[in-house]
């Protein structure tokens, strides 16, 4: 029987099946023939100047092949890591983009920052090897922090980059602002810090590196979110390997959240290695080299000012943020803090002018780039905080301020001040579903329950709007980034019917082999168990720029759904050969091709064998086979949105903040597969609360050290500090995409941190306190209670 399983099912996902009986297959379980194992030797301080490296210690020991250093790159004329795409400052000139050697070049500039590369016969001789390698550091002063970065006499990364100072870039109508600001009843302030995290998926990054003397062929197999566009970066502009020479196969990938998502200097050093020693290296980091050289998330310091007239209206809004970039330009990092962060700063509101500067700035510290949500949690932070407290300066409730100023359903499609136009939504139908399934009517009760248990009960509100589906070539051009995104993917019927799908996404996590397989379901008629997805191979799949950015439903899936479309026209021209009727003529009904008003028909299986086994095929107009491809750029970003309300009892003893009741309402468009949205939003909230409450990168600021290098100092979210949520849909089709989808990858991470923190400060008002930083840990909050000075 047909098992068509369409567009708003939620069947068991298919990639499960591998991944519960252990058949996953990951970097790690690779072996290849003859295989070495790379460790890497990494720099133990921030910053120092690279005087001497003697391998030879190293070389004399059992097992351990070859060590290479950066004299061995750059003789080898490697290029260093490109940062893929760039931005513009206001001044008009390009940033500041230093080299990034893949082993370092006479200095080091964050702890981990990569010295030597040593192979080994097994890991462990890698490793003892890599210990034996004598490093001769002169240590500088360092530099962590982004307001102590721009300070006069601070110590200086590069030479050529004054100040520390990558680009200072703005966006928005200054003078409208400055205009708006002079006529306002109330400005209301806020200074806040956007905390920087630190990835940690599951699976660890891991490399390893091919090459074939016979073919000239390279093969790198990496834990990559985007395979071909390594391919692209490694393969041009580090390597000089002709394309067609570089195979980059990215297999099962156990999480990424934006971390795998670039291209790392371990990639092209394996796949460089692999030549030099003749034999394949492999190389699986340890969670301590995770937390010290994946790139770091966020970390942005944030002046805020919102003018209101005298009924709480907001006029405009001013935003000034030092982003902090670490020691390098990691391949997207300059343009999170700018690119996806101040285009966003309307949030879902009608303030009708906004300026935003954002100063991009080096430190000795990891490289920072995009985590789950990048740069959009962190402008809804700043809004949604600030309109907390103007609500309260002003003395307005904080959902009627909300409601004063949300973008009405009917407004839509809405151009922001900040380039951007949203296309759909309805912020307040989220809002007031949300007010509903929260039980907000019911919090008073509450909270006095709580006040009898000694406990503070607060609410809080987030009413937010992202930008997903990366990236709108007209929109990035705009912006001033190197440019679009768009997707690639091929529908290839077999001659009995059953479909691959070749899609330049990448599933690793989310689902995509079970989602696209219902787009095609649907749209072909074609039994859901018949249809396969493969990615993540650039000698399987022709061109894509991967998953990140909630881009793969709404680029990729688009793209899918234009190939599906051009397989369906294909087929009416075959059907009509076949049942001798006019093109026209011809109707597509869940896997049927018929002659209309008649009972005349051929089945999906019975077009796909004929046309691989054509019968006088008029080849001028129909050519055998039936494999189509398509690309779509996205015409405008897609702009998910809700309501997020939390409420959180502290204990003022301890200062511990416990989640006690989370709700969303979200707009995610059309619902492709609602079990797995709702696992997206699921997680993603998570994060979002590990952000608010638990999770922070800290540096000791003399030294550069990263002291929370260990899940013993790092605390990521566990499922015991939440509470079971209320996770509700409330869509809007989006206007541009070919099903009305919007992404839902982020939204989860881009809602939260704001309703968890504005949550923990109401429960804190009735001491004053108006802001609390990120993350809201017992000892911030206990010093907060008994009214102590905080640290920096
Ligand atoms: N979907 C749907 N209906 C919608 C929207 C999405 O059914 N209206 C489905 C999609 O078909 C897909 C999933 O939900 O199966 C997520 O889709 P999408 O929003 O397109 O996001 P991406 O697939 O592009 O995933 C990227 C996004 C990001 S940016 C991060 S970071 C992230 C995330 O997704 N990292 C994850 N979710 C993750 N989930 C897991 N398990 N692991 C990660 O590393």
């Amino acid at each position: 029987m047909s098992n068509i399983v369409g567009i708003g099912e939620a069947p068991r996902r298919k990639e499960d099946q591998r991944f519960l009986t252990g058949m996953g297959n990951y970097v790690a379980d690779i072996k290849r023939p003859g295989m070495v194992h790379a460790v890497f030797v990494r720099s133990p301080h921030a910053h120092a100047v690279l005087k001497g490296i003697d391998t030879s210690a190293a070389l004399a020991l059992p097992g351990v092949v070859a060590v290479l250093t950066g004299a061995d790159t750059a003789a080898d004329k490697v290029g260093g890591l490109p940062c893929g795409w760039g931005i513009t400052g206001k001044d008009g000139l390009p940033m500041k983009e230093p080299v990034y050697p893949l082993l370092a070049q006479g200095k080091v500039r964050f702890v981990g920052d990569l010295v030597a590369v040593v192979m080994g016969e097994t890991a462990d001789a890698a490793r003892a090897g890599a210990e034996a390698v004598a490093v001769d550091y002169e240590e500088l002063p360092a530099v962590v922090g982004v307001l102590d970065a721009v300070q006069p006499g601070a110590p200086q990364l590069f030479d050529d980059v004054p100040g520390n100072l990558c680009c200072d870039w703005a966006l928005g109508d200054q003078a409208a602002t400055e205009e708006a600001f002079a006529r306002a009843a109330h400005v209301a302030k806020i200074s806040l810090v956007n905390n920087r995290l630190i990835g940690n998926p599951m699976e660890p990054r891991a490399a390893i590196g091919e090459y074939s003397p016979g073919t000239g062929q390279y093969t790198l197999w990496s834990t990559s979110q985007f395979p071909h566009v390594v391919r692209l970066l490694m393969g041009a502009f580090v390597l000089n390997i002709p394309q067609h020479k570089l195979r980059v196969v990215a297999p099962d990938v156990g999480g990424g959240f934006g971390v795998k998502q670039f291209h790392y200097g371990e990639e092209a050093l394996v796949t460089w290695a692999a030549k030099k020693v003749g034999r394949p290296v492999k190389w699986v980091a340890d969670r301590a080299e995770g937390f010290m050289s994946d790139r770091h998330g966020r970390d942005h310091v944030t002046e805020a000012e919102l003018a209101l007239d005298e009924t709480g209206k907001f006029l405009a809004m001013k935003v000034s943020t030092l982003a902090n970039m670490g020691g390098y330009l990691s391949t997207f990092g300059p343009n999170i803090p700018t690119n996806l962060y101040a285009p966003l700063l309307a949030g879902v509101y009608t303030t009708p002018a906004i300026y935003c500067e954002v100063k991009v700035v080096f430190t000795n510290t990891v490289p920072v780039d995009a985590y789950r949500g990048a740069g959009r949690p962190e402008a809804t932070f700043v809004v949604e905080r600030l309109v907390d407290v103007a609500a309260a300066e002003m003395g307005i409730d904080r959902v009627e301020i909300r409601r004063r100023n949300i973008i009405p359903k009917e407004a839509y499609p809405y151009q922001t001040p900040v380039l951007v136009e949203y296309d759909s939504g309805d912020p307040l139908g989220c809002l007031e579903n949300a007010l509903v399934e929260a039980d907000v009517a019911g919090f008073p009760a509450r909270k006095s329950a709580s006040a009898s248990a000694g406990k503070l009960r607060g609410i809080g509100f987030s009413t937010y709007v992202e930008a997903c589906g990366l990236a709108p070539s007209r929109i990035a051009g705009r912006l001033g980034a190197r440019g679009g995104l768009y997707e690639s993917a091929t529908v290839r019927v077999h001659p009995t019917g059953q479909v691959t799908v070749l899609i330049g996404t990448h599933n690793h996590g989310q689902g995509h082999e079970t989602t696209f397989a219902q787009i095609v379901s649907e749209k072909l008629g074609v039994p859901f168990e018949d249809i396969d997805i493969v990615f993540g191979d650039t000698d399987k799949v022709q061109f894509g720029m991967g998953t990140y950015g909630s881009r793969s439903l709404v680029v990729g899936g688009s793209a899918l759904s234009k190939a599906s479309d051009k397989i369906i026209v294909k087929g009416k021209k075959i059907a009509a050969h076949m049942l001798e009727a006019d093109e026209g003529d011809i109707e597509f009904e869940r896997g049927e091709f018929s002659v209309a008003g008649t009972d005349r028909k051929k089945s999906f299986t019975e077009i796909a064998l004929a046309a691989y086994i054509p019968h006088d095929y008029p080849l001028e107009v129909l050519e055998p086979g039936l494999e189509e491809q398509a690309y779509y750029d996205p015409v405008n970003f897609t702009y998910p949105g809700g309501a997020h309300i939390c409420e959180v009892e502290i204990d003022p003893e301890t200062g511990v903040v416990e989640l006690v009741r989370y709700t969303a309402v979200d707009d995610v468009g059309t619902v492709i597969n609602p079990m797995i949205v709702e696992g997206q939003l699921h997680g993603g909230i998570v994060q979002g609360v590990g952000q608010a409450l638990y999770e922070t990168a800290v540096y000791d600021e003399s030294s550069g050290q990263l002291l929370s290098g260990s899940f013993m100092d790092y605390t990521m979210p566990r499922a015991d500090h939440m509470p079971s949520m209320t996770i509700r849909t409330h869509s809007t089709p989006c206007a541009h995409t070919p099903m009305g989808t919007k992404g839902c990858g982020e939204v989860g991470t881009i809602g939260s941190p704001a309703a968890v923190m504005n949550a923990v400060v109401d429960a804190l008002s009735h001491l004053g306190v108006t802001h609390v930083d990120m993350p809201a840990t017992p000892n911030r909050i206990w010093r907060i209670i008994q009214g102590a000075t905080l640290p920096r």
